[in-house]
This record gives structure tokens, C-alpha cells and sequence, in this order.
């Protein structure tokens, strides 16, 4: 947590259930990392007394009360809890935490999941969160463990999924592939015309709350009714939450919620921008209609000459049909959705100065992958051919050094084994470049992970933080900067550590980062991995503003991951990148010049 957002002691204690849930997670801790039985109860005991009190422990504190006086409470809880009222936070629970992974925890919860089988899957699975136990048990890995039969592998599927439903955001990509079996099935029913997604997912937003499908239907009452029921009947339904004439809601098997909602024709347009939103933009465009006596809705645009009576849909209808004919009636051009967030897209619509957004033609080439010589599934030969399929330029391979060593990463003896591969395979390939890469470690003192001759002698050089990632925001901000300092670092990647539904970015004053990036001529990476879409948008826009080139890159860890490419643009547009802002659509030749500049004397 970054210091700003810590409570400052006593402004504002913690009241009883933020303490017992402070004291239950490190139970659930210390119970996953096997300590002592009677440790745990203690925890355990105090959380249940603190569920019975009828005041507040700030209060008690405050007023001299002995905590140590109430049953379960020895002198070990009661500075536990006299910390964290004081705190904010519990020391203990940050170093167990640095044990045993947090976001375990959350799986301790679910239906036929305990500590100690949560202790198992960890130690013999390696699941340390909800999606890994997710792979695991649809792959049917959870159930050769002894002790976790067919039963209870299905019962824990069903409360994680129930457990997601709660939890409320879909990672875009996952949203999509659910989407698109349904997306066909409804395109082959009779008179649907026309499809799309709407709200976030339209936006290109990294996570999603629920789809809000449109769909256009010829024909008459028969026809819509047989989408509806095909929709609501969709094998992946697990539970349908509304279905009337022209509307319906489902929840997934997966839990996530989709709506579907048929729209005449003349209002299509209209009812496209409304669901896209966001609602911010939709209230800016609204206004703006206002202001010249038009009235937008999801129906359409209206000439408001009824006096206003409160009907939606009385008036002169003006436009509606196309999202087009909204914009127009406004005086604006079409604004993409990516930009549709009330960021100074309605300005720059109106100064006709829209970026012209990236677009993946722009792309000519992919500088973060791996192979087989780390943690890649397949070789660089088959990485090389699936990139010249792609139609790119060029590509690097950037392996990782060896500080990372659960994902094998290289030594220097190693790294020059992989340059005779390179040097051999250059031979044998035409028609794209293979850059020599490296994906350094970040070291906790800032420092690189590999000695200045091998970095001298790359095409490109990528610094990533791997470890240490719980530091202080100053000390991270440090060690990051002072990485970019080294003249042969050419692209600081996925820059803050984030994985969407999994793990915070950690504390670093990005602001900072991206600034001293500009100065150095560091180019910042936009990890199109569908987890990661790091730099987030809001970053992405500020490092074009300081003039920084940005590199749109996979990451990929097989073939199959080069197709992240798109889902990274979809965020790259988002951030209002165009072409001349990224790194990747410079032709070989200025990128070669670009990542020689620094100090690599090329
Ligand atoms: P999500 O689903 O949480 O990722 O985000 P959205 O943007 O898809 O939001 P959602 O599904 O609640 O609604 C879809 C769009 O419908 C939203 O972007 C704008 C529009 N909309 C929904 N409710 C309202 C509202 O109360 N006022 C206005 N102006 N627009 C709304
Ligand atoms: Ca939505
Ligand atoms: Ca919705």
C-alpha cells in the first residue's frame, strides 16, 4: 500500500471488523504455512470475542480499557490489536505475508477448501491464487492429490466460480473468449442482423463488469422471441436473471453476467453510443445536445419542439440510425470508443484535433518474447517463424538473466551460447530481422542482473523488477530510475508489476519513472499480456505527453501468446497512442539508430 493511502494513526482507527479481518488473514497465514495449532486458535478465539463486542476497540483503547480482561485475549492480541489501531496495519501479518502468498487466503474461503488443503495445493501444485486453482482443477490436476476426489474438486469449481461472480471484474480477454461461441451462436439465428458488444468491452478496458450485447432484429415478435430464448437457453447459462420480449440477462457458468437487449433499427446508433458509454462521455454528449435544444438518448436524437413533455422518444426524431448521426447532431466527428472516457475527447473532437489512433498494420515488430532457453514453450525457431507469419519486420528474443531463477534465466556464458543460436538462425531465415535481446533483472539495489560487456553488445535491452516488490515507494522509484541510468537499458517493461484480478501494482511513484525515462531516452513498455496491460491507460497517455516512445509488446511465453499483440493496442488506443508514439512501428533501420543511441555504440 502506498504510504499516501495508510490511515494516519488515530485520525481515523480501524473499527472491529477491518481488525478481525486483519487478525482472521493471518490465521489463515499462519494455519496455510503450518504453525503451531495453538497459535492459530488463539487468532482464532480473539476473532470470535471481537465479533461479540458491542463496542468499538478503538473507543476501549482510548479509554484505558485492559484489552487483556476479555476472554481470548491474551497480551500478544491485545498489542496486536492496540498496532493496528495505531497502524493501520499489523507488522507480523506484512512478514508472513512475505511467506506465504497473500491471495492465498481467498481460497481458504471456498466451499471444501480448508488451510490445510489450501497448504497442499500450494506445496504440490504451486496454486497460489484463484485462477492457478482455476487451471488446476480444470486440468484435472487437483484431483490426483490424495484426499481431493471428483466430489470436492467439482464442489471447489463451483463456489470459486460463485466466489468470481461476487468479486465483479473479468479480465477482458477471458470476457471475449466466452463471448465469442454466443456471438455466433446468436449471428446464425433467423433475422438477426447486427450484433455488438457495447459498454466497457467496446471501450477496450482492461477488465470488465458485465457485456451489454445489442443486437438488431428483422422480422417480428417470433423472431425476437426465439433470440431471447436461444440466448437465455445458451449452454453456458448457469442462471438467468431476466428475460422479457426484447431484453434478457444471464450469468455464465463462469460468472459472468451478460445482457442482451434488441434495438430497432432506426435507433441502433443511438443505443450503441448510450451502452458504450461511459457514462461520464454520454453525459458530456447529452449536454452538448441540451445546449442546441436536441434531446440524445438510447432511442435516438430528437429535436426537442414537444415542450419537453418526459416521453424519451416524443419530438422530431433527427438521427439515431448510426452512431455517426449522434456525433453529427452535436457538431462533433465519431470519436473512437477506446477514447469515449471523458478525458478530452470531447474537446479534441470539437478542435478536430483526434489523435489518429494506432493501429496493428502500424506494427512492425515485437520486442519482448521468450524461448525455450528461460521460460518459453518453444524455441526460437519457432518463434522466429511465427512472427514472420505474422508479417512482422523484426523481433527480439529476450530471454531472462539469471536472477530470475524460477523462470531459468540466463548467465552471461549462457547468453553468448544463445547468440551462436541467433547468429546461426539469422543465417537461415529471410525476410525478418532477429534483434539479440535481454530481459534484465532489475536487482533490489537498481542494479543490473548481467556485466556491462554482454549488455554492451545486445540489440536490445529490456530492465524489469521481478523481486523485492513490497519496498517503499521512494526506495522502488530509486531503484527503477537508477536502472534506466544505465546507458544500455533501451525499454523499462511492464513498469509497474500489476496483474489484473491477481496482484496491486507495487508501490512507485510512476509520475517520477516516466519522467526520468524521458530524460534518459528510455522507451517504456505497454506488456500487451492480457494479466498484465502494463502501463494502464492513464500512463500510457501521460508518457506520450512527455514524449516518450512506447513499445507494444507480448511477452509472449509461446506462439500462441504473439496474438496478444491486438489486446495490447485496444490499451495503447485507450492511452490515445498514435503510430508516431510507439516503438514498434519504426522501420528497422530507426529503431537500430534509436536503440543505439544509448551508449551501445551502434
Ligand atoms: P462495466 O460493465 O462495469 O465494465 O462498465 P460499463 O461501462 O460497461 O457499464 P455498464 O455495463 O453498467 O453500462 C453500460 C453503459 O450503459 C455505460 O457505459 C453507460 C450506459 N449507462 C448505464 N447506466 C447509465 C446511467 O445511469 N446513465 C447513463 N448516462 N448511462 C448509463
Ligand atoms: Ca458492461
Ligand atoms: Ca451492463
Amino acid at each position: 500500500m502506498p504510504d499516501s493511502l495508510r490511515p494516519p494513526p488515530f485520525v481515523e482507527s480501524l473499527n472491529n471488523d477491518q481488525i478481525n479481518q486483519a487478525l482472521s488473514e493471518l490465521a489463515d497465514l499462519l494455519e496455510i504455512r503450518g504453525a503451531n495449532p495453538f497459535r492459530v486458535r488463539a487468532y482464532r478465539n480473539a476473532v470470535r470475542t471481537i465479533q461479540g463486542l458491542t463496542r468499538p476497540l478503538a473507543e476501549m483503547v482510548e479509554a484505558g480499557e485492559d484489552l487483556t480482561e476479555l476472554p481470548g485475549i491474551g497480551t500478544d492480541m491485545a498489542s496486536h490489536i492496540r498496532e493496528l489501531l495505531e497502524a493501520g496495519s499489523l507488522q507480523l501479518l506484512g512478514e508472513t505475508a512475505q511467506e506465504v502468498p497473500r491471495s492465498l487466503t481467498a481460497l481458504v474461503k471456498l466451499e471444501g477448501l480448508g488451510p490445510k488443503k489450501v497448504k497442499r495445493l500450494w506445496e504440490e501444485l504451486g496454486v497460489t491464487d484463484l485462477d492457478e486453482l482455476e487451471e488446476a482443477l480444470e486440468a484435472g490436476r487437483v484431483q490426483t492429490l490424495d484426499g481431493f476426489g471428483k466430489k470436492s474438486a467439482e464442489k471447489a469449481l463451483r463456489s470459486l466460480h460463485a466466489f468470481r461472480k461476487r468479486q465483479g471484474r473479468f479480465l477482458r480477454a477471458k470476457a471475449r473468449d466466452e463471448l465469442t461461441p454466443l456471438l455466433e451462436a446468436l449471428s446464425r439465428a433467423p433475422g438477426v442482423e447486427r450484433l455488438e458488444v457495447a459498454g466497457s468491452f467496446r471501450r477496450g478496458r482492461d477488465t470488465v463488469g458485465d457485456a451489454d450485447i445489442l443486437a438488431r432484429v428483422e422480422g417480428g415478435e417470433e423472431e425476437r422471441s426465439a433470440v431471447v430464448q436461444l440466448f437465455t437457453s445458451f449452454p453456458e447459462v448457469e442462471e438467468v436473471g431476466m428475460a422479457g420480449d426484447t431484453r434478457a440477462s444471464v450469468v455464465l457458468k463462469s460468472g459472468f453476467p451478460v445482457d442482451l437487449r434488441i434495438v430497432p433499427g432506426e435507433s441502433f446508433g443511438a443505443a450503441l453510443h448510450y451502452f458504450t458509454g461511459s457514462k461520464e462521455h454520454n453525459v458530456r454528449i447529452r449536454s452538448l445536445a441540451q445546449r442546441k435544444g436536441l434531446r440524445v438518448n438510447e432511442y435516438g436524437v430528437f429535436k426537442v419542439d414537444d415542450g419537453g413533455n418526459g416521453n424519451p422518444r416524443s419530438g422530431t426524431r433527427v438521427g439515431g440510425e448510426c452512431e455517426e448521426e449522434v456525433f453529427q447532431a452535436v457538431g462533433l466527428p465519431w470519436i473512437p470508443p477506446e477514447l469515449r472516457e471523458d478525458r478530452g475527447e470531447v474537446e479534441a473532437a470539437g478542435d478536430d484535433a483526434l489523435p489518429h489512433l494506432v493501429e496493428l498494420e502500424d506494427v512492425r515488430g515485437d520486442l519482448h518474447m521468450h524461448s525455450t532457453w528461460s521460460d518459453g514453450r518453444n524455441s526460437i525457431r519457432e518463434m522466429v517463424e511465427a512472427c514472420r507469419g505474422r508479417g512482422y519486420e523484426y523481433m527480439a528474443i529476450t530471454d531472462h538473466s539469471q536472477a530470475v531463477r524460477v523462470a531459468n534465466g540466463l548467465t552471461p556464458e549462457r547468453v553468448r551460447k544463445q547468440w551462436e543460436e541467433v547468429e546461426e538462425i539469422r543465417g537461415e531465415v529471410e525476410g525478418i530481422a532477429l534483434l539479440r535481446g535481454l530481459e534484465v533483472d532489475i536487482l533490489k539495489d537498481g542494479s543490473l542482473d548481467m556485466p556491462d560487456e554482454i549488455l554492451a553488445e545486445l540489440d536490445v535491452v529490456l530492465a524489469a523488477v521481478h523481486s523485492h516488490m513490497g519496498m517503499e515507494e521512494a526506495e522502488m522509484t530509486r531503484r527503477i530510475i537508477s536502472a534506466l541510468e544505465h546507458p544500455a537499458v533501451n525499454i523499462l517493461v511492464h513498469p509497474t508489476g500489476r496483474l489484473l484480478t491477481r496482484r496491486d501494482p507495487y508501490a512507485v511513484d510512476m509520475e517520477a519513472v516516466l519522467t526520468a525515462a524521458a530524460e534518459l531516452d528510455v522507451a517504456v513498455e505497454l506488456n500487451a499480456n492480457p494479466y498484465r496491460l502494463d502501463l494502464h491507460d492513464l500512463h500510457v497517455k501521460r508518457a506520450r505527453e512527455l514524449g516518450l516512445r512506447i513499445s507494444v509488446a507480448t511477452d509472449a511465453h509461446r506462439i500462441g501468446h504473439l496474438n496478444f499483440m491486438e489486446g495490447g493496442l485496444l490499451q495503447a488506443r485507450r492511452g490515445w497512442l498514435r503510430k508516431e508514439d510507439l516503438l514498434n512501428s519504426l522501420s528497422l533501420d530507426e529503431l537500430r539508430r534509436r536503440l543505439g543511441r544509448r551508449g551501445k555504440g551502434a
